[in-house]
């Protein structure tokens, strides 16, 4: 039977870790951030840009006035911005065809004709959204800094995906130290038009709900090994699917390239199996020295569903997409 193990939690003192039951939920954690959009640690490019801080508080407000079933508020970006992201975008948009996977790229053309995307204007958020609601009820939800592992692979329980929507300081357009809309909208956004790999990432939303902490990391590391920096093999060559992969010039070609001479760095490939990824240590200020490789999204979602089976919760979950809710089963 259906049961809310908030409130039993509560009543009984067991020590299920609180989440989102349903979709309005979010609400309640999207302003819990770890650093805060609008303060800058001091290695940051735009830590003494009085203008760019200021530009970033404006961003930081918008998130956290965000309720659920608000539109997201429009933004017109200035001359400076969209130049940042046309430098971006023509260093990325020249490696796709060779080095991204086939989904992104049948998905990334259909996002040019529908929803905003050119080298010469940042898309709008809502318009991002409204098309992935469209094509598999993803949608976006405007972020003002790191969300906690918990709170954020939550929203993936329900296809939402936090996304920033500033973009990194425009003296250093090839590098960022922190997500921006360049790597969310480049990177993240196009492959959730995608119905298997929105399946993908909502399972690992699913899997993480009411999850002890060890569980969490786990699936936080399943996360970065696919999510953000899977590769694919497709037709015997390897392609990137990981948008920390499709928005970084440098890293997207050493990831897939193949070694051409014996003292070329290049990374070691292990076949993607959450038993063994999930507990993999991982750098994240350089490139990665290993990458996991899947056979295709259904197959690591499919390999995801039985690893996470064996996680021990003592319930099931299982999400409602008419009510937007989570339905929670016990186990018997
Ligand atoms: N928070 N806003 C935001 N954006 C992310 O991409 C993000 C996050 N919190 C955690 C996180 N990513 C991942 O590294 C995993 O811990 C889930
Ligand atoms: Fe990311």
């Amino acid at each position: 039977f259906v049961h809310d193990h908030n409130t039993r939690a509560k009543q009984n003192k067991e020590s299920i870790p609180w989440y989102p039951q349903k979709i309005a939920d979010i609400d309640q954690f999207a302003n819990r951030i770890l650093s805060y959009g609008a303060e800058l640690d001091c290695d940051h490019p735009g830590f003494t840009d009085e203008v760019y801080r200021a530009r970033r508080k404006q961003f930081a407000d918008i998130a956290f006035n965000f309720r659920h079933g608000d539109k997201i508020p429009r933004i017109e970006y200035t001359p400076q911005e969209i130049a940042t992201w046309a430098t971006v975008w023509d260093a990325l948009t020249g490696l796709y065809p060779k080095y991204a996977c086939k989904e992104f790229n049948h998905i990334f053309p259909l996002m040019q004709q529908n929803c905003g995307y050119s080298r010469d204007n940042i898309p709008q958020l809502q318009d991002v959204s409204d098309f992935l609601k469209d094509c598999t009820g993803f949608c976006l939800r405007p972020v003002a800094g790191l969300l906690s592992s918990r709170d954020f692979l939550a929203g993936l329980a329900f296809r939402v995906f936090h996304s920033t929507q500033y973009i990194r300081h425009h003296s250093e357009p090839k590098y960022t130290p922190e997500p921006d809309i360049c790597h969310e909208l480049l990177g993240h956004a196009p492959l959730f038009a995608d119905s298997e790999f929105a399946q993908f990432s909502q399972e690992i939303g699913l899997a993480s709900l009411g999850a002890d902490d060890a569980t969490i990391e786990k699936l936080a590391t399943l996360y970065w090994f696919t999510i953000e920096f899977g590769i694919c093999l497709q037709n015997g060559e390897k392609k990137a699917y990981g948008a920390g992969l499709l928005s970084s010039f440098g890293e997207l070609e050493y990831a897939v390239s193949i070694k051409s001479s014996p003292d070329q760095k290049a990374p070691e490939i292990e076949s993607f199996e959450p038993a063994v990824t999930s507990v993999q240590k991982y750098p994240i200020t350089e490139y990665q020295p290993k990458y996991f490789l899947a056979d295709s999204f259904e197959s690591a979602k499919n390999k995801l569903k039985s690893w996470a089976a064996t996680i021990s919760r003592p319930f099931h979950v299982r999400y409602n997409p008419y009510t937007q809710r989570i339905e929670t089963l016990d186990k018997v």
